[in-house]
């Protein structure tokens, strides 16, 4: 602390979690988010136009448009909303959450700046038409086509959130001389300390990719190797989905405790499966290689199978820990009648909590099941660059990540913008209409996919009339993306409408509706404990999991017979 007052750094006291809060860091975690939502809003307008495009009755932008909008809303959505929020997260979780000062805040404004303008930029150009070239930027395609300043916008972006990342570490090294907290690290700044290690060697490799391709669209140099670029834009853009999990993950155990005041199971045993991701998830980067010619059966097999199943491992944990730590701290509340009483005693209408039961939900059962069977190297020759990709990916990233971080959003505006949220009869609701929106983008994508639809296509229509239930397909497409740009409005709504005219005031409470009932302090030694309920679902789960597996290579036995 004495270090603190040395320096002159302005701190108040939060008055429900205790934490001494810099202000400065208040300052850049409130710019970084905001900056967050902005994307949001901008990929989101992409969003419904893409989903009325693929929605082949419809079929409402012309292909030049559908191509650049694409484009749009790939960069904006899964790079400056996620990234941006992340720092956002980084901040708060390295400084705030360990009453710490930020080191050098003026640095992080150079971050900030530089990621704004480089997003600033990159959309310029694409919506300029100087680079559409989809967020992979695919060589030769990318460079041939782009212009230099959309790979120079795209590298101030990431070396700005380099140096955010940086200015993370050295933040938490500061905390940690200076003492600032006691014992370990909390587990959801251990969370934030691993995405933060995966970010550093995600963000590196981005530009191994993108600083030879920007040199190319400058003339520079003549040639740049496909399989270099896309083995190295992998090694970012997947990395990358690692960092919004790890995120994810963290957010899902803060959520927890905020609205269920529940601590993990075995914190040990969390903190182990966060090392699992650092360790092996980037190994699954190769399962966006499977169809490269150059690369040995071996080496596809290995990194995506069974290296990569040591990260589904890490996965499973934590999705099976955190329903346990809510059954047994609801236990602990009395809810022991049967196997599920507890779980119908959750505080579904607490905005936070609904983000999170949703975003469990859609990742695990959805977005993981489908990811870990298309990584197989069979199954993916039948789905490579289909429509179930992208339907896999949102339920993954949207459905998981984006709304874990929308329902923390709702509670950094008391915490941090020190703003009344309004509308919370709308943000009770919000999570369940955003995902029930994006679960059926999701669906429809994967079902499409399934009969072969490609994904990255304006108009299907060329290829013949569609087969099969192609057409309702791409309806539930169009329809879920209606409704999930009703829950991401009514998101917008409520976050730009509280942080910019809410009524200022002091948090009171840490939740927004519903108090969690205290825990009793003594439980009588015949009250059954033990997660029952949670290993039911898990069962469950798990056979849901088989089910689609085997049905998968039914599926693809049925493509070639062979005789
Ligand atoms: C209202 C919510 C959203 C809707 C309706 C939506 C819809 C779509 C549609 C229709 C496509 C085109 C698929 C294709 O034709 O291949 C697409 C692509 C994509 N979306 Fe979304 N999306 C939403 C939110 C998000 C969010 C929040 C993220 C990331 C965090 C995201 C990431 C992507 C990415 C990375 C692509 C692929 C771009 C490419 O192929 O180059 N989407 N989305
Ligand atoms: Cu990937």
């Amino acid at each position: 602390m004495t270090d603190m007052q040395d320096r002159n750094v302005d701190f108040r006291t939060c008055p429900v979690t205790t934490y001494e809060v810099d202000l400065a860091a208040e300052r850049l975690i409130k710019a970084n988010a905001v900056a967050a939502i902005v994307a949001l809003l901008l990929g989101g307008i992409a969003a419904i136009l893409l989903a009325l495009t693929r929605w082949e009755a419809i079929n409402l932008l012309p292909p030049e448009w559908f191509y650049r909008l694409l484009t749009a809303h790939g960069i904006d959505m899964l790079v400056v909303f996620i990234v941006f929020f992340e720092i956002a997260g980084l901040y708060f979780g390295g400084s705030v959450m360990l009453n710490s000062r930020l080191v050098a805040p003026k640095i992080g404004w150079v971050a900030f700046g530089m990621m704004a303008f480089g997003a600033v930029l990159v959309n310029i150009m694409v919506l300029t038409d100087q680079a559409t070239v989809m967020f992979t930027a695919y060589e030769p395609l990318g460079s041939d086509v782009a212009s230099p300043l959309f790979y120079l916008g795209l590298i101030l972006f990431a070396v700005g959130a380099l140096v955010g990342v940086g200015l993370f570490f050295v933040t938490i090294y500061v905390a940690k001389r200076d003492r600032t907290w006691e014992g370990s690290f909390p587990l959801v700044v251990f969370g934030f300390v691993v995405a933060g290690i995966i970010a550093v060697y995600t963000l590196l490799s981005g530009a191994v990719a993108l600083v030879p391709a920007m040199a190319k669209s400058l003339g520079w140099i003549d040639t740049l190797a496909p399989a270099f670029y896309r083995n190295f834009f992998w090694s970012f853009g997947h990395p990358a989905q690692q960092i919004n999990l790890a995120a994810m993950v963290a957010v899902w155990y803060a959520i927890t405790f905020v609205a269920l005041r529940a601590d993990p199971v075995s914190e040990k045993l969390s903190r182990f499966a966060f090392v699992l991701y650092l360790l092996f998830i980037n190994l699954g980067s190769v399962h966006h290689l499977l169809v490269d010619p150059g690369l040995s059966f071996g080496f596809k097999v290995f990194n995506t199978s069974y290296a990569m199943y040591l990260a589904v491992l890490g996965s499973m944990i934590h999705a099976f820990s955190i329903p346990a730590a809510m059954e047994v701290v609801q236990r602990k509340r009395g809810y022991t009648n049967g196997l599920f009483e507890w779980f119908r005693k959750l505080p579904w209408r607490e905005p936070g909590f609904a983000a999170l039961a949703v975003s469990m939900f859609l990742f695990g059962w959805i977005g993981g099941v489908t990811g870990v069977t298309m990584g197989t190297e069979q199954i993916n020759m039948v789905s490579h660059n289909t429509l179930r990709v992208p339907g896999h990916f949102h339920a993954a990233v949207v459905g998981g990540t984006a709304i874990a971080f929308m329902g923390f959003t709702y509670y950094l505006i008391p915490l941090i913008f020190r703003r009344k949220l309004l509308l919370v009869g709308w943000a009770k609701l919000q999570p369940y209409v955003f995902g029930f929106g994006i679960m059926l983008v999701s669906l429809g994508m994967i079902t499409a996919g399934v009969q072969g639809v490609s994904r990255r296509s304006a108009d299907i229509s060329a290829a013949g009339p569609a087969s099969g239930t192609v057409d309702l397909s791409l309806a539930v497409l169009g329809i879920g993306g209606l409704i999930a740009f009703t829950g991401l409005v009514m998101f917008l709504t409520i976050v730009l409408s509280s942080v910019f005219f809410g009524p200022k005031q002091e948090a009171n409470s840490l939740t927004l509706i519903v108090e969690p009932a205290p825990v009793p302090e003594h439980i009588p030694a015949d009250v059954d404990l033990r997660p029952r309920g949670t290993f039911v679902i898990v069962l469950v789960f798990l056979a849901f999991f088989a089910a689609f597996y085997l049905a998968n290579w039914w599926m693809l036995g049925r493509t070639w017979f062979v005789g």
